[in-house]
């Protein structure tokens, strides 16, 4: 034991005698176990007038956002053609990895304002600025999604700040595959699943309205999924799979309590809860289309960009995994991708016009095309999907 405490990482760790699997992780190096757009030029009949955007500061929240030029933009070609406004997207998670490439991606055309929902204010700043995005080009406001005060408080910020919400992109999460206990945070739900799934859950069901408002000619919600919730795929058969079960973890409210912190009741297992949030997240894309698409015409999709070994995501990783990984995905899965060609792809399902069709969960080949990926039958389950999305209502305090 003394080594697992010192350098062994504790997704290394050996069955403790006489002790439950409690704490102790089956997934270690690689998951085995040890001990075991844009149509740029859209016409548009309906076009908003410029906006002005007031720089506001939330003392309370410390939610900032920083003065920028109008994202709404007329514009008329010589010909007295009108043009298509700058799109407003909303990308959570956007101080790195994914969500910072595609806030990039985005940028560079020239025909997106990017507001980066970030939990690190400064971070997100010098991120932007690193990638070298127009000043001009994003605004930075704070959300947490571990709090849903500060998604409520994002909300309002969002709203005062007068800019339309086109496109809401899901992005952001976390990912403790080496805690031994879960965490909660203030709002008592276990931090993976609330973060990933409970957090986006409220923002996107407050914002809805807000993107339904849009005259912007496609309007879209994407929600980020991943291949490691998805158990028809060989990456979503290692150790330990994504599993719901009966939901009577959720059910119960994730609080470790009186209930178990895993949706599906059992022991915590920190790489299971995110795989378990990315099936959620691939849920509520199809539960949201469900209830909205016809009534609204907004799209509804979820992705896999392919596995992006170098991001944040794997932070919590041991060394060695983070060492390791990023060569493993390369040359022996052959399923990795860049951290610019996953925005790329992102900003893809974000702007192009030929990605519009609701309720779709994209994936890439090998060439980088685009095509409609099988979902696994949990993660197509629309009675389970029915269900978590009321049990998450109830827990976010929507019904
Ligand atoms: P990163 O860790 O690089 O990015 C995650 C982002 O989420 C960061 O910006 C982080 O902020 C933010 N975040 C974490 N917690 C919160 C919170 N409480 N409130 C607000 N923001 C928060 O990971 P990736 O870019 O890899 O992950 C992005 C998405 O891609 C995730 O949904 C992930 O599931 C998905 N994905 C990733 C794959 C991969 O191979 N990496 C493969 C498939 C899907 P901060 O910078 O402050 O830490
Ligand atoms: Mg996985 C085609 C094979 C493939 C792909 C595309 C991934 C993606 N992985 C594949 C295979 C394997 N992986 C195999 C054979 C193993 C056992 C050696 C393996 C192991 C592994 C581990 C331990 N893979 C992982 C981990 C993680 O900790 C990552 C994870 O599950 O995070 C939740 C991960 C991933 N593999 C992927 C992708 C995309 C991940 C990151 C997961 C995500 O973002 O959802």
């Amino acid at each position: 034991m003394a080594l697992q405490a010192s350098f062994l990482p504790s997704a290394l760790s050996v069955h403790k005698e006489g002790k439950s699997s409690y704490g102790v992780k089956d997934t270690a190096f690689l998951g085995i176990s040890l001990s075991d757009h844009h149509k740029s030029d859209f016409t548009s009949a309906s076009l908003r007038t410029k906006r002005s955007f007031e720089q506001k500061k939330l003392s309370i929240t410390r939610a900032q956002t920083t003065a920028v030029a109008s994202p709404s933009i007329n514009r008329a070609t010589s010909e007295g053609k009108k043009t298509l406004r700058k799109g407003t997207v909303v990308i959570t998670g956007a101080s790195s990895g994914l969500g910072l490439a595609t806030a990039k991606a985005l940028a560079d055309t020239g025909k997106w304002h990017i507001v980066m929902a970030c939990r690190d204010f400064l971070k997100a700043e010098r991120a932007a600025k690193s990638v070298g995005m127009a000043k001009d080009s994003y605004t930075v406001m704070h959300l947490d999604l571990a709090s849903l005060d500060s998604v409520r408080q994002f909300v309002e910020s969002f709203r005062r700040s007068d800019m339309p919400l086109d496109v809401l992109v899901c992005n952001a999460a976390v990912y403790f595959p080496t805690a031994r206990e879960p965490t909660f945070p203030a709002d008592g739900f276990e931090l993976s699943v609330g973060t990933n799934h409970l957090g986006h859950f409220l923002l996107a069901r407050l914002l809805l309205d807000d993107l339904n408002k849009s005259d912007y000619p496609s309007k879209r919600l994407v929600i980020v999924g991943s291949i490691t919730g998805n158990t028809n795929t060989l990456a979503g058969n290692v150790p330990p799979k994504a599993n719901l079960g009966d939901l009577r973890g959720l059910a119960g409210g994730l609080t470790g309590l009186n209930s178990s912190a895993m949706i599906d009741g059992e022991h915590f297992d920190g790489a299971k809860a995110y795989k378990d949030s990315k099936v959620c997240n691939m849920l509520m894309m199809q539960e949201f289309h469900r209830r909205y698409h016809e009534e609204t015409g907004i799209s509804f999709t979820s992705l896999y960009p392919s596995c992006i070994a170098t991001t944040g995501l794997f932070r919590e990783h041991i060394p060695l995994f983070r060492l390791l990984f990023p060569p493993f995905q390369k040359f022996v899965t052959k399923g990795f991708v860049s951290e610019a060609e996953s925005g790329k792809r992102l900003a893809q399902v974000v702007s192009d016009p030929s990605l519009t069709k609701s309720g779709v969960y994209w994936s890439w080949n090998k060439d980088s095309a685009s095509f409609e990926n099988q979902l696994s039958e949990e993660a197509s389950d629309a009675e389970k999907a029915r269900k978590v999305w009321e049990i998450s209502e109830k827990l976010v305090g929507l019904a």
